[in-house]
């Protein structure tokens, strides 16, 4: 073994981590040193419009950096979308309106979250394995518990067709201007909580979401490998899934989380603390060719005055590199 030997090959993965449009020059600073060079970036509704964007782009890029995508919070979980109000059209259009954004600057793909309540949680806690920090914390039964979000339920059929209708809209532009649309899972990923049924909780209904976009190549998935080991068996065989999606150019974007157990009651971890094998996972990444960016999802919260979020991400990102480079090494070695 000689050790100035480097693998043959470096995969098509691209590590990333989450910026917000105002980062500041440490930051960037930080993160390039973290030698990562692909960013997603989280933007507010008022920084879709006016010269912001732009010049914040133009920043990232002098900076060294590739905007792999962006998103806008309340666009991609917005409850009249989602929900079919009066006001669906305009959303819709703004989000159209987005994407035509996103491409001028040659932004790969946006993103979108079925559940106009975000992620639904139990607590954020320090766990039984969160190494005293807190971290989030969910537990099925209390969330089944739950009273109605809305004056009604909205049930599995209706969602759906809410969604076609999105699609009907916004497919069309996305290929129009190249810009490709990511659908991230429910979290948790459950039939239905707090009265609302969700989209997207398994490998089933996300075939069931691509029939409803007739297959488009401008959709694909944002796999968030925390959501696949929250639900477990109830979700989909994740192994096979990797290698399925991840050879058809499916997979644009992967969420790398572990979690303590699955479902009815997780804790969110490190990588290494988790149920899952998460090296296992990474090396089928590898192999399925995929090139999506990767990150990670959530961290535990920030230890006041060690660089608040993109510091309690530096830790994590820097391992799921390192499992990374083992698995080049070990596949392309
Ligand atoms: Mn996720």
């Amino acid at each position: 073994m000689d050790i100035r030997e480097f693998p043959k090959k470096k995969s098509a993965l691209r590590p990333e981590v989450p910026v917000l449009l105002n980062a500041s020059d440490n930051e960037l600073k930080f993160i390039k040193a973290m030698g990562i060079e692909h960013l997603s970036l989280v933007l507010k509704r008022s920084e879709l419009s006016g010269d912001a964007f732009h010049i914040g782009i133009k920043r990232f890029r002098e900076n060294g950096f590739i905007v792999t995508n962006a998103a806008c919070m309340e666009l991609q979980k917005n409850r009249a979308i989602h929900l079919g109000l009066e006001n669906r059209d305009d959303e819709i259009e703004a989000f159209i309106d987005a994407v035509r954004l996103f491409s001028s600057e040659g932004i790969e793909f946006t993103s979108l979250a079925w559940q106009p309540y975000g992620i639904l949680r139990t607590d954020k806690r320090i766990g039984e394995h969160t190494r005293g920090q807190r971290a989030l914390y969910c537990d099925e039964c209390e969330i089944m518990k739950r009273s109605w979000r809305e004056e009604r339920e909205y049930g599995e059929d209706e969602i759906l067709a809410n969604f076609s209708y999105f699609a009907k809209a916004v497919i069309p532009e996305l290929e129009r201007y190249g810009v490709k649309m990511a659908i991230h899972p429910n979290d948790p990923p459950i039939e239905k909580a707090e009265g609302i049924a969700s989209l997207f909780y398994s490998t089933a209904s996300f075939k069931r979401i691509m029939k409803e976009c007739n297959d488009s190549k401008a959709v694909g998935m944002k796999m968030c490998i925390g959501c696949y080991l929250e639900a477990g068996d109830r979700y989909g065989d994740l192994l096979s899934d990797i290698k399925e999606f991840g050879e058809s150019g499916r997979i644009l974007c992967v969420h790398f989380r572990n979690v303590s157990s699955p479902l009815p009651v997780f804790e969110e971890v490190l990588i290494e603390d988790g149920y899952a094998n998460m090296y296992t996972i990474m090396k089928a990444l590898v192999k399925s060719g995929t090139d999506a960016v990767i990150s990670i999802d959530h961290a535990a919260d920030a230890v006041e005055g060690y660089g608040g979020m993109i510091g309690s991400f530096a830790y994590p990102t820097g391992y799921m590199k390192g499992l990374l480079s083992a698995a080049e090494n070990e596949i392309y070695g």
